[in-house]
């Protein structure tokens, strides 16, 4: 039995890793998740499902949930959503503001405390309107590539996945048009850390919904015909992985911008992309998908 359990001072157990904390605490002692999230759960009296957005480092990951919390505010698609708490708008708050300046959002920094964590009760407008209570945070991506290679060195991420409900695992479709390995060896070992972590049976396939976002489309528009065709061509590893182990997969392609300009500094010679006019597409589609089926 774990220490949270004889913690007389534990009055409050954090949603993610069930670690008891005191009252008073903002964040969780042992996997730094905001406790704001376990209050809000209490308040609502119903246990919310966790979605995880997961990729590489760079992939999009900021820029696809930035934009996919907005859209769900702003009634796109007959979607409702409400956030709980202030919290859970600073991402999407960033993530615009940083577009209508014509930049994209800075990189999720390494620590866990620095993270965004929105939580939304969700629903598609509709006769018996189904209400969804999700918990979406925004990782960083370096982290969770050190939690891959080395199991429990970021025990927020081990604990979230194994609580997840759905996961959108995001792909750098650009990358891998232009012959890039990465985005296929990362999505790979990420599959089989999931492997490990939900198989039952050996022979028994995952049934955990995960949708796989081939993001940056803009720069290969074939990925918006046939995404499933594109993985399977460009990201045959991942594919056949989802094939012999995964009952619930589906495949998506996403883009934020309609152009991009790109820019270089006096100072240095790194060459930037500067978002001229944002244009998103795909985004609502698989975030669609899993809530249909969690
Ligand atoms: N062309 C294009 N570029 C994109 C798009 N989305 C993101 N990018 C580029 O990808 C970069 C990284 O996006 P982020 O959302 O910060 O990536 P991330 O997955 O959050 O990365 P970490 O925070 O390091 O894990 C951006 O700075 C853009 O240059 C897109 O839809 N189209
Ligand atoms: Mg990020
Ligand atoms: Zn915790």
């Amino acid at each position: 039995m774990s220490t949270t359990y004889t913690d007389p001072r534990a009055e409050i157990r954090c949603l993610i890793c069930d670690t008891g904390n005191g009252s008073e605490a903002a964040v969780c002692r042992e996997c730094s998740a905001p406790l704001a999230l376990t209050h809000d759960a209490i308040a609502l009296d119903r246990q919310p499902r966790i979605v995880t957005v997961v990729g590489d480092s760079n992939v999009g990951k900021t820029v696809y949930l930035g934009f996919l919390l907005d859209m769900l505010s702003q009634r796109a698609n007959e979607f409702e959503a409400i956030p709980k708490g202030a919290y859970s708008v600073s991402l999407q708050q960033t993530v615009i503001s940083h577009m209508a300046w014509r930049m994209f959002p800075p990189k999720t920094p390494m620590e866990s405390t620095e993270w965004h964590w929105a939580y939304y009760q969700v629903c598609k407008r509709a006769r018996r309107p189904k209400w969804v209570d999700l918990v979406m945070p925004d990782m960083a991506g370096e982290a969770l590539a050190a939690e891959i290679d080395s199991p429990s060195t970021f025990r927020v991420i081990r604990s979230l996945l194994g609580k997840s409900a759905g996961a959108l695992l995001l792909v750098d479709a650009a990358l891998a048009a232009n012959g890039s390995t990465r985005p296929d060896f990362f999505a790979l070992k990420l599959l089989s850390y999931l492997d490990g972590m939900f198989a039952v049976k050996r022979k028994q396939r995952i049934g955990l919904p995960i949708a796989i976002v081939l993001c940056k489309a803009d720069y290969c528009p074939e990925c918006f015909d046939d995404p499933r065709r594109f993985a399977e061509a460009n990201l045959n590893r991942l594919w056949n992985l989802c094939e012999s182990r995964f009952a619930n997969v589906a495949f998506f392609a996403a883009s934020v911008v309609g152009s991009l300009a790109y820019s270089t500094s006096a100072e240095s010679d790194v060459v930037t992309p500067v978002p001229l006019h944002v244009a998103p597409r795909g985004i609502l589609e698989p975030f669609e998908w899993i809530v249909g089926r969690i």
